[in-house]
């Protein structure tokens, strides 16, 4: 009869851990002066070929990083690291998302300071990675047109505990009969004023506008630290 309570209070001491690892990481983040982006989705929503592209052309200006999960195979990194930037992977195993610890020994020996964003690619899941705080300042969404529009209905949390949303693959959005008026209210029933962009890692359409909003988001950071503010998105 005991059984359920205690493995409630259990699930509620590993949060509290790595709430306070979190916090921790946060501020490693803030005083090494680091932009640090996370991307959760469904498997295959195409984290890996967007952030591929983000990289590549970030790359040009500023000094970018990735770190990358999954329960098995360096697949995504080796895809990554193309675009020249570092890149680790980090396996999981069985679990089924990443946590602030895992992150943190990703990241023994890695020089902060010398990073303008770091990028975390979190296991594909719509559900695990939401209760997990990485310290990332930024918690990108993405949904791809072929998951269909009622995702944000079906896993609210995913969408609430992100900062701002993708719809990705609107290449196929003819060829699926994606409706993007329903996907776009659906986002804002659950997230109410979420910012969402629109893209396609194939055509690089619409992968202008989100390069702009990383580096305006990037700049204001960097003048609040400046500022001594304590900042986050
Ligand atoms: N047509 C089209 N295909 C895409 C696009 N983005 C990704 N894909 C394809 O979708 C598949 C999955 O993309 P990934 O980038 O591996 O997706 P992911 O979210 O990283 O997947 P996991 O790491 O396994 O969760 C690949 O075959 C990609 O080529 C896109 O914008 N348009
Ligand atoms: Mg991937």
């Amino acid at each position: 009869m005991s059984t359920p309570p205690r493995l409630v209070e259990v699930r509620q001491k590993v949060l509290k851990q790595n709430d306070q690892l979190a916090r921790s990481l946060r501020e490693r983040f803030r005083e090494a002066g680091v932009y640090v982006v996370s991307l959760v989705s469904s498997p295959g929503s195409g984290k890996t070929m967007f952030l591929e592209k983000l990289l590549a052309r970030l790359r040009e200006s500023y000094q970018v990083a990735a770190l990358v999960g999954d329960l098995a195979t360096e697949n995504d990194a080796a895809r990554l690291a193309r675009s020249q930037a570092p890149v680790r992977q980090i396996i999981t195993g069985t679990v089924c998302h990443l946590d602030a610890a895992m992150v943190e020994r990703a990241l023994e020996g890695w020089p902060l300071e010398d990073m303008d964003i770091l990028f975390i690619e979190n296991v594909g899941n719509m559900v695990c990675p939401s209760s997990y705080d990485l310290g990332e300042d930024l918690r990108l969404v993405l949904m791809s047109v072929t998951e269909g529009e009622d995702k944000p209905l079906k896993y609210p949390t995913i969408f609430n505990t992100a900062d701002v949303a993708l719809i990705t693959k609107i290449d196929l959005a003819q060829a699926v009969e994606f409706d993007p008026a329903a996907a776009h209210r659906n986002i804002q029933a659950v997230r109410p004023g979420m910012q969402v962009f629109e893209a396609s890692a194939k055509t690089d359409a619409g992968l202008e506008p989100f390069l702009q909003f990383l580096e305006s988001r990037l700049a204001v950071l960097r003048g609040e630290r400046r500022g001594g503010r304590a900042a986050h998105y």
